[in-house]
């Protein structure tokens, strides 16, 4: 099966990019820098990602971030990143990136933009591998703030395939930003935000009708609420869904806890994704792998799954026809 799961073409749908730093890029980017890190060696980072919810992961992904500074340190950390999922099976990544956790360190807007477009540009040269780039709004800053930063990233629209919504989710609902999704919308941004990892369905149901996504990213806790999956499954909105990060903050105890088989028996359609994997224990492969290990899927269910992230992806009619 590994071997089945490695082979099939995958594409990563829900990636923060900042979240793919491992602790031996972290070090090497820090010497670089000049940067103290509050780890004395690349075990002892790995020992500290020991998670209680959300919040605790958040605090140390800030932390750990504050080593790119350098339009070449954002190269390293795509590039890094890419050559790992292309060893893994994986075609097509979709990475959000968080633009506020850059600028309020001092780092400017086109120092990340200029490391990222390098990185993907070298990636579909030397790796065969696509990607999509989503700017992330920071849910517990001010909405004023993510407004400034959509402004900013003028220059950029026509690079950005999708705006998101990431950070702390509990006490920031998706209404907060109708404005700013709203502006997005107008500029022919399409629009995605995570809801229902900690938060409740009614922020899936918010991002739905106020935010007017195209994706939700995990929305795992719809499962409480019956009409709510109905209606994700007739109008056929995809969930993009982190088991290994789940674990990982706690939102399940256990992988064989988790609601992805519920999820996938409702009918609706879902995708695997790594959401952090230098924090979480693995990349996409990792993923597949451990709801194989806990549920048992076959080669069909991997298939259809990996088929889903294929059709919801922000990829044009001639690469997602050479990808099916
Ligand atoms: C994140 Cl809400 C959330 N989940 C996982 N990773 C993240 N990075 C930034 N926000
Ligand atoms: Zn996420």
């Amino acid at each position: 099966m590994r071997d089945f799961l490695e082979h099939l073409p995958k594409a990563e749908l829900h990636l923060h990019i900042e979240g793919s730093l491992e602790p031996e890029l972290m070090f090497a980017l820090a010497e670089r820098n000049r940067i103290q890190l509050p780890y004395a060696s690349v075990e002892q980072a790995r020992a500290a990602y020991d998670f209680s919810d959300l919040q605790s992961f958040l605090d140390l992904y800030y932390r750990g971030m504050s080593v790119l500074r350098t339009a070449e340190d954002f190269h390293d950390l795509a590039m890094d990143y890419f050559r790992r999922a292309s060893g893994e099976g994986v075609v097509h990544v979709e990475m959000h990136f968080d633009p506020q956790a850059h600028l309020s360190r001092g780092i400017p807007l086109p120092v990340v933009m200029e490391g990222l477009s390098l990185a993907r540009r070298a990636a579909e040269r030397e790796l065969g591998l696509s990607s999509a780039l989503i700017m992330a709004f920071l849910r517990d800053r001010p909405a004023e703030e993510a407004m400034q930063v959509l402004e900013r990233a003028a220059p950029y629209w026509e690079m950005l395939d999708a705006v998101g919504l990431d950070s702390a989710e509990r006490g920031n609902p998706p209404a907060k930003f109708v404005e700013v999704f709203e502006r997005a919308r107008a500029l022919g941004i399409p629009r995605v935000a995570h809801a229902g990892e900690e938060g409740p369905p009614e922020y899936i149901r918010e991002a739905l009708d106020r935010l007017d996504v195209c994706r939700i990213d995990h929305g795992v806790r719809c499962l409480e609420d019956p009409a709510l999956v109905a209606r994700l499954r007739d109008e056929g909105i995809v969930l993009t869904v982190c088991p290994l990060s789940n674990v990982r903050l706690k939102v399940v105890e256990r992988i064989e806890d988790h609601p992805l088989p519920r999820l996938l028996e409702a009918g609706l359609r879902l995708t695997i994704n790594s959401d952090d994997p230098a924090y979480f224990g693995g990349g996409v492969l990792d993923n597949y792998l451990a709801c194989h290990q806990a549920f048992g899927w076959s080669r069909e269910v991997f298939i259809e799954l990996a088929g889903t992230a294929i059709e919801a992806a922000f990829l044009g009619n001639e690469r997602r026809l050479a990808l099916h």
